[in-house]
């Protein structure tokens, strides 16, 4: 990690359903998880979402009678940068646990797909970002790793709970050339390294190594309207553009 605050864009997904525990949210407003993201322009290349199953959870009333699901930590973290009042002490409306959040059905902003799902990811970090976070297969070793986890073990998806439709139609989508990785690089440099499941910590480290800043210097856009632009400069005005349209807030830590 860096030496100074990381800059994330927190992605609005919107709940399209409320399923299970979420019921409780009934009639509170438009409900969105709320998704930590250093790479705001890989948005194209979702194909779900990632909570742990084993972490805490908390839905919150938000600015414009909306509500934000997020870890409590990160809440209040947003509510000292004046995005989800009252500062320091943001209202907490439900306590979930993230499988709670399992199988929720999503719209988010920039998807090909019009519904995504949320799936259990096992290594994320309840230490930083909000502890959900958006899945491009594509670019990112570590979604890539999980996604094939979830496709290929039935087993795995049985126990938590896992429907085959919230998975298998779900393709990587390729949205950024990097010359030398082609158009799915995450998948590329996990199948050259042998990467066998999420748990494959180091070789995942390698390649996560390979491809990110390559793909920050050397990447061109397949998708959306900054297709042919370099990543570098698509993505400040990505970033941009979500923030505008309201489908995004920046958030740093
Ligand atoms: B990134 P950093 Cl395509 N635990 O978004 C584990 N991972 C987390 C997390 C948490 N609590 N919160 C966010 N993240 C992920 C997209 C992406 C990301 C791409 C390529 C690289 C990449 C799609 N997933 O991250 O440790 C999120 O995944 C490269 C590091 O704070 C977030 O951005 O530097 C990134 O890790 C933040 O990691």
């Amino acid at each position: 990690e860096g030496v100074g605050p990381q800059e994330y864009t927190l992605i609005k997904m919107r709940a399209l359903a409320l399923p299970g525990r979420l019921a409780e949210l009934e009639g509170a407003g438009p409900v969105f998880l709320l998704a930590a993201t250093l790479r705001p322009e890989t948005m194209y290349g979702q194909t779900n979402a990632w909570a742990l199953p084993e972490g805490d959870y908390g839905a919150f009333r938000a600015p414009g009678g909306e509500v934000y699901i997020m870890m409590a930590r990160a809440a209040r973290n947003l509510s000292w940068q004046d995005r989800l009042p009252p500062t320091g002490a943001p209202e907490r409306l439900l306590a979930l646990k993230g499988q709670d959040l399992i199988g929720v059905p999503l719209q988010a902003p920039n998807c090909p797909h019009e519904r995504i799902y949320v799936l259990p990811l096992l290594t994320i970090l309840t230490s930083k970002g909000t502890g959900v976070v958006t899945s491009v297969p594509s670019d990112a070793p570590d979604d890539w790793a999980a996604l094939i986890d979830l496709r290929r073990k039935e087993k795995l998806r049985e126990k938590f709970g896992v429907r085959d439709e919230w998975v298998l139609p779900y393709e990587v989508i390729p949205i950024i050339h990097i010359p030398g990785f082609g158009d799915k690089a995450a998948e590329k440099a996990c199948l050259d390294l042998k990467v066998q499941s999420q748990n494959d910590s180091k070789k995942l480290a390698e390649a996560k190594q390979q491809v990110y800043l390559k793909g920050f210097t050397d990447g061109v856009m397949l998708a959306g309207p900054h297709k042919g632009e370099k990543v570098s400069e698509a993505k400040p005005v990505i970033r941009a553009e979500l923030v505008e349209a309201g489908q995004a807030i920046l958030y740093s830590e």
